[in-house]
């Protein structure tokens, strides 16, 4: 058995979801924040058998697309402006970060 996480993009959250329900995985959703940009991103875990892997990451493939998003500067309250992003930079993320676990035990009680 393998353990999925998948980070994806808030767009992408509802249209992945419905997928994976339909494609009878089981799920269960985070709300997870970006450590680089700071932003809200979605983490599903999903715990599903070894030979279903492949159409699970096909499936998660398909409903995660790339974009591309603003970072906003940073202000320094002090004045002291090194070191300090002053313009806003294009940034692209995702489709998908994905990680594959192997599972040591699955208990369900
Ligand atoms: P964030 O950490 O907010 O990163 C958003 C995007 O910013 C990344 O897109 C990447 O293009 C860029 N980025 C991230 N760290 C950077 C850095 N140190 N320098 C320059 N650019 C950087 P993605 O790679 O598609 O990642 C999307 C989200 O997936 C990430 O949001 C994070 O929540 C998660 N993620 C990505 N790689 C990860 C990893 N190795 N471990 C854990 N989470 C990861």
């Amino acid at each position: 058995m393998k353990l999925v996480l998948a980070v994806v993009q808030d767009q992408d959250r509802n249209s992945l979801q419905d997928a994976l329900v339909e494609g009878g995985f089981h799920t269960t959703k985070l709300a997870s924040t970006g450590g680089f940009l700071r932003a809200g991103n979605t983490t599903f875990m999903i715990g599903t058998e070894d030979d279903k892997v492949d159409d699970l990451l096909q499936l998660i493939g398909h409903h995660c697309h790339s974009r591309t998003q603003v970072m906003a500067p940073l202000s320094s309250l002090d004045g002291n402006a090194d070191g300090y992003l002053m313009h806003p930079v294009d940034v692209e993320v995702g489709g998908a970060t994905v990680f594959v676990l192997d599972v040591d035990q699955f208990r369900h009680f």
